[in-house]
């Protein structure tokens, strides 16, 4: 139940044509959680585009909620920081990381999501004024206190002997002004990214997603894949 093609995204000015650069980025429909799933992979690392341990999103919605699951495959590391706790900066360390605004554009706006494999969340707003995280452009974090009152939850499974690690996660449309049942027909701009690091090669990550970054920072919007709840 999933689709991926591409969208063209163009960067440069009109009148100065040759210096415009167009980039693919991906898209994904999604079904309703009793209907089936969206389901996306990625190995590829940001900037670089080099082999990066595979990585697959499966996407679904219900009345209430968003629901994705992060699968973690070829994990060797299980690399997290065992005194960090909610909102702490976990991506540090290993992280799956969800960004998500509703809407088409590229947004200056969205909700920082991220899970560790000892099941901790991050999860806050960032206003992210240039879109690329440009030096000197206002950038600020909102955290959301209460994720588990809110509804954000994870459930989170490790498998050392297949190099697995799963994390379930919900975020409630509610946070996005979607009202119960009304997902069924809504745009969402997201990405999906992965941090991969041990305790010889921190604090040096290698970093994967969905639609890659053109450097070494996920905060760059344009670059969001298009996500349609059908
Ligand atoms: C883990 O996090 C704590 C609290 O932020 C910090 O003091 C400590 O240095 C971190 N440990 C490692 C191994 O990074
Ligand atoms: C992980 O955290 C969630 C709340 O987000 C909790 O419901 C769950 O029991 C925790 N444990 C595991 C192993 O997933
Ligand atoms: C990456 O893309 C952004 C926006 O699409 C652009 O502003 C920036 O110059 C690009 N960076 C590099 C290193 O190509
Ligand atoms: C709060 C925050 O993350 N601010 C950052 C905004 O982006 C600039 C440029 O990348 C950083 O220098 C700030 O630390």
């Amino acid at each position: 139940m999933s689709r991926s093609f591409s969208m063209k995204l163009c960067v440069g000015s009109l009148l100065t044509v040759v210096s415009t650069v167009c980039a693919s980025v991906p898209s994904l429909e999604a079904p309703a959680c009793s209907v089936g799933k969206g389901t996306v992979q990625y190995d590829k690392s940001v900037p670089d585009k080099a082999s990066f341990p595979k990585t697959q999103v499966d996407i679904c919605y219900d009345d209430t909620s968003i629901h994705a699951t992060f699968t973690a495959f070829e994990e060797i590391n299980y690399y997290f920081n065992e005194s960090q706790t909610t909102n702490d900066a976990i991506w540090a360390y290993e992280v799956m990381e969800w960004f998500i605004y509703h809407g088409t554009n590229d947004p200056q706006t969205y909700l920082e999501f991220e899970v560790s494999p000892n099941n901790v969340t991050f999860q806050a707003w960032i206003y992210n004024r240039s879109k690329v995280r440009a030096t000197g452009a206002p950038m600020d974090t909102s955290f959301l206190t209460q994720p588990l009152v809110d509804g954000l939850t994870a459930e989170t499974t490790l498998d050392k002997e297949a190099q697995t690690w799963v994390s379930a996660a919900k975020i409630p449309l509610g946070l996005f002004n979607v009202d119960d049942g009304q997902a069924k027909g809504t745009s969402w701009r997201m990405n999906f990214f992965r941090t991969v690091v041990s305790p010889d090669t921190f604090p040096d990550q290698l970093l994967g997603a969905w639609s890659p970054t053109n450097e070494s920072n996920f905060h760059m919007t344009p670059f969001f894949g298009h996500v349609e709840f059908i």
